[in-house]
């Protein structure tokens, strides 16, 4: 069974490693893809603070990843679906339901989100550090 998911990973951080290891133990392969720049601005006005190549080679160096591709539109998931021959998607449950008209290609699964961990809080807690010297 292969398995596809997506994300941003921007600031790489455990949720994100989590929901990657629980996704590849749903299968025998996993492919990810990795939102760009450009889908990011779009969606969120604002880029990441790690750029598409970096935030791609974390990713690609997971033990538990075996492709890595850039996704440039949110509405393209059929396309990559059937492209890359997935037959389980995954997604963390911000997003569910948001899916279930691709359950004709394949499996949707919504995964629960790791609590109290997310890019947007790491970058408050940095934010609120106090400067050096
Ligand atoms: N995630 C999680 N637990 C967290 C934070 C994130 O399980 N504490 C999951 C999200 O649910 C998502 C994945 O990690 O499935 C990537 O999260 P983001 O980088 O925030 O990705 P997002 O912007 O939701 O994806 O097609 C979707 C797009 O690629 C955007």
């Amino acid at each position: 069974m292969r398995v596809i998911t997506f994300g941003t990973f921007d600031m790489f951080h455990v949720g994100h490693l989590n929901i990657i290891e629980r996704a590849r133990a749903l299968g025998d392969s996993l492919v990810v893809g990795v939102s760009s720049d450009a889908l990011n601005f779009s969606k969120k006005s604002r880029y990441p603070v790690c750029n598409e190549r970096d935030r791609s080679r974390i990713i690609g160096a997971l033990a538990a990843v075996d492709e890595v591709f850039l996704e440039e539109s949110l509405e393209l998931k059929a396309e990559y679906i059937q492209k890359h021959q997935a037959d389980i998607l995954v997604m963390g449950d911000d997003w569910n339901g948001k899916f279930d008209h691709l359950s004709d290609l394949c499996k949707v699964v919504y995964l629960p989100r790791t609590p109290a961990i997310s890019t947007t809080e790491l970058i408050e807690v940095v934010k609120s550090l106090p400067a050096e010297g």
